[in-house]
């Protein structure tokens, strides 16, 4: 059983997947990052850094509660705890953590920053909008040319890594992206969509 404190942001919807991919069970609480609830005291206390997500496994290792940060971590978490979506051999599983980490430090950051210049600050930077507009098409250009003879990201299946990436393509209108640009990338976001554990996912907390 977990406890699920998450919103549906880029990185709080790698969680609202993969706890419908895996049919977990567990307790959501809706965290409004822009009401200010990441600020609270309670909150804080799970999440010193005071972003979402952040889970609480009830069983955690040795059966006691286990708390834990970092939407990466997470999925590696849950990926190893439940035997799903990240593989146990070695060389798989770190060409899995190779491009969940490719998300981690690339994607999120630099996605983040475009959509920040481009839709949220008040003041239009023409320095920030192309320097970030322009670092997000190459991660597009690495990512299509990835899934350009692959099916999925890693390890030849569908694993956290896909999980991970996902939830940021969906933004691509506000990064100035066209998806026919990137076909690969295209294709591979609808075969992702069409899963019914995705759709659930999605659909939490909207
Ligand atoms: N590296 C963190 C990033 C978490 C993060 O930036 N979360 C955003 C929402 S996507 C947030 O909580 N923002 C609220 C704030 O910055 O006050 C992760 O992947 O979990």
């Amino acid at each position: 059983m977990y406890d699920v404190y998450t919103w549906t942001t880029s990185n709080g919807k790698k969680v609202n997947i993969m706890i419908e991919e895996l049919g977990v069970e567990y307790e959501l609480h809706g965290i409004q990052i822009g009401k200010g609830d990441q600020f609270t005291p309670e909150f804080t206390a799970i999440n010193p850094n005071q972003k979402i997500p952040a889970i609480v496994d009830r069983d955690g290792p040795g059966g006691a509660p286990y708390t834990l940060f970092e939407s990466g971590a997470i999925l590696m978490y849950m990926g190893e705890k439940h035997g799903r979506f990240f593989p146990q051999d070695m060389a798989a599983r770190y060409e899995v953590m190779q491009w969940l980490m490719f998300q981690m430090g690339g994607i999120g950051p630099i996605f983040g920053q475009a959509h920040h210049f481009r839709r949220a600050a008040k003041e239009k930077v023409p320095y920030g909008i192309e320097r970030y507009t322009k670092e997000t098409r190459r991660l597009w250009g690495v990512l299509d040319a990835r899934l350009a003879d692959k099916e999925w990201m890693a390890a030849g299946e569908y694993t956290i890594a896909d999980i991970a990436i996902y939830p940021w393509c969906l933004r691509y209108e506000w990064q100035g992206i066209g998806l026919d640009e990137f076909p690969n990338v295209k294709r591979w976001m609808d075969a992702i969509g069409a899963r019914p554990g995705v759709r659930r996912g999605l659909a939490l907390l909207t």
